[in-house]
């Protein structure tokens, strides 16, 4: 009996090293110390034994007993830490790896400057008059004073959705709709996209940005035109900026100007990009012609104004150095994550 014991205990305490895992255990806990053990089989047997025998085996089953409590009790501690240090290596997260940066938004240049061109005029006392891109051949030609013959309507010129309606080609539209619904004085400015046919290349875009400024009330001269623009020039590029205003045709403006500015490149002094004049041709301008007046119903003895209007795409080009305007509507991120 004593030897049997004695394997008993050496056999339990194989198991309980081999167990590889919390369930292996209880289940080798429950085989050497449960109700249907031999361990407890023995300590039955014990009641056939003498008073002296049974004191001795008493203190062996103990023995044995308390032996592989102990060592049920450590391999449990040793596979407890083994499970836990298993769920934080399946939690680990290496903080070494480069984050994820959040994609952010930028302005677009065009939109970028235009928005600092609308920036200006506000201050100068301008509001911002929206119309839509797709109008009627009223507003677009015979109500600026187009003559009917003019080239600009020629559908190789302009795009045509019928015979009445078009794409705009400027944005002059939106001051015909706003004056026809208000009295002067008329103070506004209009930013818009506008489309021609054009035979898209590095500086020919069939769709383009234009800025145009409108100014009607009693007494509105010339004077005030230059002195709006040569403010507005040096607001937006700084105060060295000066404007040049050299006679010009247009069917909507009489007298009209082509309006240049200093060069933004070489300050004046001459380069390539101003074919050394020192000018950028940038804008037109003149007082609105008296039958643009008529139009909308202003009378033109009690009221003048003056308008002017111009691209955005060059100035964005010339601001940023971009060589190729298509680059401003491929939507390409590559380029566009440089501003
Ligand atoms: C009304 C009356 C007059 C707006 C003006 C220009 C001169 C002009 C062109 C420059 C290059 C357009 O982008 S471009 O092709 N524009 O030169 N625009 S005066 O005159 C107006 C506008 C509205 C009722």
């Amino acid at each position: 009996m004593v030897y049997e014991i004695e394997a008993l205990g050496d056999e339990a305490t194989r198991e309980i090293a081999a167990a590889q895992d919390l369930e292996a255990l209880e289940r080798v806990r429950v085989r050497y110390l449960g109700r249907k053990s031999r361990l407890r089989a023995l300590s039955r047997q014990m009641a056939d034994l003498s008073e002296d025998e049974r004191r001795e085996m008493g203190q062996i089953l103990n023995r044995t007993r308390g032996r592989i409590e102990a060592l049920l009790e450590k391999r449990q501690r040793e596979l407890e830490a083994v499970a836990s240090d298993a769920v934080l290596m399946a939690e680990r997260v290496d903080v070494t790896l480069p984050g994820r940066a959040p994609r952010i938004g930028r302005r677009h240049p065009l939109l970028a400057i235009l928005d600092e061109m609308i920036d200006v005029l506000l201050g100068l006392g301008f509001q911002v008059a929206e119309g839509p891109e797709i109008e009627t051949h009223y507003y677009s030609f015979p109500a600026l004073n187009y003559p009917e013959w003019h080239p600009a309507m020629d559908e190789q010129m302009t795009f045509y959705v019928s015979n009445n309606i078009l794409l705009r080609s400027q944005t002059s539209t939106v001051q015909i709709r706003s004056m026809e619904k208000q009295e002067p004085p008329v103070r506004i400015i209009v930013p818009g996209r506008c489309f021609r046919r054009d035979t898209v290349d590095a500086t020919h875009s069939h769709t383009f940005y234009q800025l145009e400024g409108l100014l009607v009330d009693e007494g509105i001269t010339f004077a005030d035109l230059k002195g709006t623009m040569a403010l507005f020039v040096r607001e937006l590029f700084g105060e060295d900026m000066k404007v040049r205003f050299r006679p010009d045709f247009f069917p909507f403006t009489e007298p009209s100007a082509e309006v240049a500015l200093t060069c933004l490149l070489c300050k004046g002094a001459g380069c390539r990009v101003c074919k050394n004049t020192g000018w950028l041709e940038i804008w037109g301008a003149g007082m609105v012609d008296p039958n643009v007046l008529c139009n909308v119903g202003y009378d033109p003895e009690k009221y003048t104004g003056w308008a002017f209007g111009g691209g955005v795409d060059r100035l964005a080009m010339l601001r940023y150095g971009i060589d190729d305007i298509r680059l401003l509507y491929t939507g390409d991120m590559r380029f566009l994550q440089q501003f």
